[in-house]
């Protein structure tokens, strides 16, 4: 039976740089997760008897909030709802089954690298139809929406099972339960020599995959191991769970932190790689080597052509703002274009529909390319995998072979968390309100050469991002760019990024935070971060 139901808006439905993020008392709450999903589709048109995918990472309240978007989209006159397994699908899964299948849309359901349980972090994201988050013109009206929202409808009664696989239906609405991995594993096999990367596994090369209990453990262990012959157990924590085992999924050096010791030790395998909770980041270790995320974008770029699926070279590169300009150079010595976005992959889409970029990546552990319209943590490590396959050498010796060519850019973030919002906002103003009066000024030695805060012209359609980041520019290309996080669920998170590039080789040794000691020391003197945030030091430092 369909079954309109009044309800009253939620402020604070607000969805940041990837979707609508909140703790999960907060997704709890009456007709929450509701009002969002029938906000979303009171703004679209045009999907009367069309496609939805649905999935999501796994997370506590996934499959409660999967049962509720089946129903709410039967209420509404979708014709067919693709669903993962047990609901899961990760980030990237989903953005090419959007494609694959020609769906209208998808719902993601995930909070990625934010920790999940009952009390921790909850999300959901829409995708358009070219399978990329959706635009700020949808979620700003999505936004509107939710405000004012007063009625949803929702199909009740009759059973949803998520956990077979195959077709049933709901109100006269389709639901296709599918295997979550098999239309991605297939997509990587097309890009990749498989073949190649057999290959070097029977030579004795060995890989640690850590799926951080979040939703590339399937995924991972079936490519990994089962199609390229890696041994079993080279994917750890490979099963999904509510909680993620207790861990943050976060990729990085402080939540990865046992992978990273492992690669620096005598045991370490020839390399180490992570994902994030829903699939879409990766973290990239060598024996005995960080690889920085700006880095692997530019080195990615550089050898993409021995994959397959990039022997036709490059269209064209793509990078966050706070990305470090790695990339720039790789681009520049192709002779293709370059193009530098907002934080949030969203800003992608455009560029990669256009034909104009190839490769896009975030300093925040992502990198995708225009295979499908997210990035991908998966993706990334089997392009590194094809790239080691063809040149035989160790990640150490690709990486100071590409600074040695290019130059190295020092690149570190400096991540203060919880923070009060009121300090971190009145942070950020202020920058704004002094930025004409820092060129030529002195901080810590450091002459600034310019500041701004970055605007993005989007080439394609036209539209104008403001407010995106506080950059502050000196000699020789070194910066520093100050940032609010978009993602965040308690208090603010203002983000330092802080690079400074190193042409000489015989410079191009040393550790990350003493070769960018008196950037950062600039920084501090600049926005005063101590005082501000009453913080002696950042929270995370990647
Ligand atoms: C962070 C990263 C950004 C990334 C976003 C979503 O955003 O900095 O680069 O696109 O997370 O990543 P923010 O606003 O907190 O800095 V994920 O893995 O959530 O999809
Ligand atoms: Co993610």
């Amino acid at each position: 039976m369909i079954r309109t139901v009044p309800t009253t808006p939620y402020p604070d439905q607000k969805p940041g740089t990837s979707g609508l993020r909140k703790k999960v008392p907060v997704f709890q709450q009456p007709n929450y997760p509701e009002n969002f999903i029938q906000s979303v589709f009171d703004v679209l048109e045009g999907f009367a008897g069309r496609t939805l995918v649905v999935g999501g990472d796994g997370r506590y309240l996934n499959r409660e909030v999967i049962d509720k978007a089946i129903r709410i989209a039967a209420a509404n006159g979708f014709g067919k709802v693709i669903v993962g397994q047990g609901g899961i699908l990760s980030t990237p899964a989903a953005s090419n089954l959007i494609r694959k299948y020609k769906a209208f849309g998808g719902l993601i359901l995930s909070a990625s690298h934010n920790p999940g349980g009952p009390h921790e972090d909850f999300g959901i994201k829409y995708n358009i139809g070219n399978g990329g988050p959706a635009p700020e013109k949808v979620t700003e009206a999505v936004f509107a929406r939710s405000k004012v929202i007063d009625r949803y409808r929702i199909a009740e009664g009759g059973t949803v099972d998520i956990d077979r696989i195959g077709e049933t239906g709901l109100e006269g609405m389709a639901v296709e339960v599918i295997d979550p991995v098999a239309d991605y594993a297939a997509l990587m096999e097309s890009l990749f020599d498989f073949e190649a990367i057999r290959s070097l596994f029977r030579s004795g090369f060995r890989i640690v995959f850590d799926a951080m209990h979040a939703v590339t453990g399937p995924y991972a262990t079936e490519i990994l191991e089962r199609r390229l012959g890696a041994p079993a157990g080279s994917v750890r924590n490979n099963v999904p769970l509510p909680d993620f085992g207790g861990h943050h999924p976060d990729p990085n050096l402080v939540h990865a932190k046992a992978l990273y010791d492992l690669m620096m030790s005598p045991e370490a395998p020839d390399f180490g790689a992570a994902s994030d909770g829903d699939g879409d980041r990766n973290l990239i270790i060598g024996r005995g080597i960080f690889v920085t995320p700006s880095d692997s974008l530019a080195l990615l770029a550089a050898n993409a052509h021995l994959a397959p699926g990039y022997r036709g070279g490059l269209k064209g590169v793509a990078r966050s703002m706070p990305t470090s300009a790695a990339a720039d150079r790789v681009a520049e010595k192709l002779g293709i274009g370059i193009y530098e976005t907002p934080t949030g992959w969203k800003f992608f889409g455009n560029l990669l529909d256009a034909g104009m970029a190839t490769i896009c990546g975030e300093e925040s552990a992502g990198t995708g390319s225009d295979h499908v319209r997210e990035k991908d943590g998966l993706w990334a490590v089997l392009l590194w995998l094809n790239i080691l396959a063809a040149r035989r050498q160790s990640v150490a010796e690709i990486v100071r072979g590409h600074w040695r060519e290019y130059g190295r850019n020092y690149y570190s973030r400096h991540d203060y968390e919880e923070v009060d919002a009121a300090a971190a906002n009145g942070l950020i103003d202020d920058l704004r309100g002094k930025l004409a009066a820092l060129p030529g000024l002195k901080f810590a030695g450091l002459v600034v050469e310019a500041a701004d805060d970055f605007a993005y012209h989007d080439p394609v359609d036209g539209s104008v991002t403001e407010r995106q980041g506080i950059r502050v520019i000196f000699a020789g290309g070194s910066r520093v760019v100050f940032r609010l996080s978009g993602t965040g669920t308690s208090g603010a998170t203002l983000r330092v990024y802080i690079e400074r590039y190193e042409p000489d080789p015989e410079l191009q040794g040393q550790e990350t935070q003493a070769a960018l000691a008196d950037l950062i020391r600039a920084a501090e003197e600049i926005a005063g971060i101590r005082l501000r945030t009453g913080r002696d030091a950042p929270s995370v430092i990647t």
